[in-house]
């Protein structure tokens, strides 16, 4: 138990050097990195995509996708005409920081704004591996039920905004999703967390997260 401890401690060490160099990177670069983690099919891919086509004109977005296997995603956001990395982490529940800095070194970071990394689907392993990036985007679907920020803290906890995406799916024949108590619960753990219901699916709630994240952007290169 003791050595499996000792490994454990190990490997978060050395995650916490490669993430530090991202850190340092992003801070150099005044590159904007946001996280984002949520169980498989919640949406981050359309939202992703959606969110690239928005703000083409204005804010300019990489993505590092992370799945336990094929490139689908990271094709997906190529074809939104935006680059993209895709890590295969042949069974790893999470991205870590080193796969981070080798992905790095393919994007066109110098004619970027933001770089997103979708990790993989999940909502435990994520949240305890630091990449480096500037903040946490928890996203939610309506179809997972409304206790998953009770149920699920610690990612909320450290997340800068959710995202409560599916909202299409609300109504008496669909989701029963108490959107008022997903966003209580996870204010439980953290005061300043933005809440932002959308569906990436009709375009709804897209506005007002494309626009804090335009602000987030300029915050990063303007501090
Ligand atoms: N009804 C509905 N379906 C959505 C919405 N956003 C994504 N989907 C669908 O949900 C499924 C999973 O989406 P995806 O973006 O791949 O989720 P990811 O695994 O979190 O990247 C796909 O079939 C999407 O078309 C939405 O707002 N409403
Ligand atoms: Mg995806």
């Amino acid at each position: 138990m003791r050595k499996q401890v000792e490994i454990r401690q190990k490997i978060l060490k050395t995650n916490e050097e490669f993430a530090q160099a991202n850190r340092d990177f992003f801070r150099r670069e005044k590159l904007l990195c946001l996280n984002m983690i949520s169980s498989p099919g919640s949406g981050k891919t359309t939202i992703l995509a959606k969110t690239i086509k928005r703000l083409r004109e204005t804010v300019r977005i990489g993505v590092i996708e992370g799945d336990v296997q094929t490139d689908f995603d990271a094709e997906k956001i190529r074809a939104m005409g935006a680059p993209a990395v895709q890590i295969e982490t042949r069974g790893a529940c999470h991205l870590n920081a080193r796969q981070i800095s080798q992905a790095l070194d393919e994007l066109p970071t110098d004619k970027l704004d933001v770089v997103f990394i979708e990790n993989v689907g999940n909502l435990v392993c994520p949240s305890a591996f630091e990449l480096g990036e500037n903040g946490k985007v928890a996203v939610l679907s309506v179809a997972e039920g409304d206790d998953k920020p009770a149920k699920y803290p610690a990612l909320f906890a450290k997340a800068r905004a959710m995202l409560i995406n599916k909202t299409d799916l609300l109504g008496p024949a669909g989701a029963d999703f108490d959107i008022d108590r997903a966003e209580a619960d996870a204010r439980k753990v953290n005061k300043s967390i933005r809440a932002f219901p959308m569906s990436a699916k009709t375009g709804d709630g897209l506005e007002a997260w494309c626009n804090w994240l335009t602000e987030q952007v300029r915050a990063t290169r303007e501090p």
